[in-house]
């Protein structure tokens, strides 16, 4: 076995991989920078793959020993994510609330934006992906409006790239920042770490992706 190997992050980049969820081509990320990479949460698009990345986020999640009252999910991707992850903890005995927002009141100022459960305690965020951090810090700002704190972040894939701050790249991830600068745990199924990994243990036509993310690493990687 290769030394640092987590398990649970190699079975997900593969389920990933094989969903056709993560891929491989010239992407064009949110901040605008061309990545050989892409992983789109909205392919786990029929109940089975949506039940097995509920299943996914779940044992991440209780692993981690975050704490937290209660799940919120940030529109649109994060609305099925935190649903689902709140049946599996539900079905693993761990019963939570759970909320999210409504996208469209957002632009509004106060109000009527929030839907579920009341958004109090401690949030545990559910989200996609981060890579540069904007959509962290908007779901961090609608929290504590609410009043509540934003206490923990569960995503699928860590980029580890650098975050921006006012359109500018800075030496740390988004990630990086949320756990360090804001205080928040942070927890990630896999990332980017070991989507290199697994790249670099699979056959040809896979292996051949390994030298553009890892050039990709050197051009956006957080340090
Ligand atoms: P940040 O808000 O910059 O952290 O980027 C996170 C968002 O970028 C995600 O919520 C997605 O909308 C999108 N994204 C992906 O979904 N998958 C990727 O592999 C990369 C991105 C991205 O644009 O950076």
């Amino acid at each position: 076995a290769v030394t640092g190997q987590d398990r649970l992050a190699q079975d997900f980049v593969e389920f990933a991989v094989r969903s056709g969820v993560l891929r491989f081509g010239e992407f064009k990320t949110k901040a605008g920078r061309l990545s050989p990479y892409f992983f789109n949460a909205g392919l786990f698009d029929d109940g089975e793959k949506l039940g097995r990345l509920a299943q996914f986020y779940a044992q991440r999640i209780l692993g981690s020993g975050i704490e937290f009252d209660m799940l919120f999910g940030p529109a649109y991707k994060g609305i099925p994510l935190a649903a689902a992850v709140a049946i599996e903890l539900a079905r693993l005995g761990r019963n939570v609330p759970y909320a999210y927002n409504r996208k469209e009141a957002k632009d509004h100022g106060e109000g009527g934006s929030l839907v579920g459960a009341p958004v109090q305690g401690r949030v545990l965020i559910v989200d996609d992906v981060m890579s540069a951090g904007t959509a962290a810090r908007e779901s961090i700002a609608l929290i504590e409006a609410a009043g509540a704190r934003p206490h923990a972040v569960a995503i699928a894939l860590d980029r580890q790239e650098k975050a921006t701050e006012n359109g500018q790249d800075v030496p740390w991830s988004a990630v990086q920042y949320v756990r360090d600068k804001l205080q928040l745990q942070v927890c990630a199924i896999a990332k980017l770490d070991d989507l290199l990994q697994y790249l670099a243990t699979r056959g040809s036509e896979l292996g051949a992706h390994h030298a553009k993310v890892l050039a990709y690493r050197e051009r956006y990687g957080a340090g």
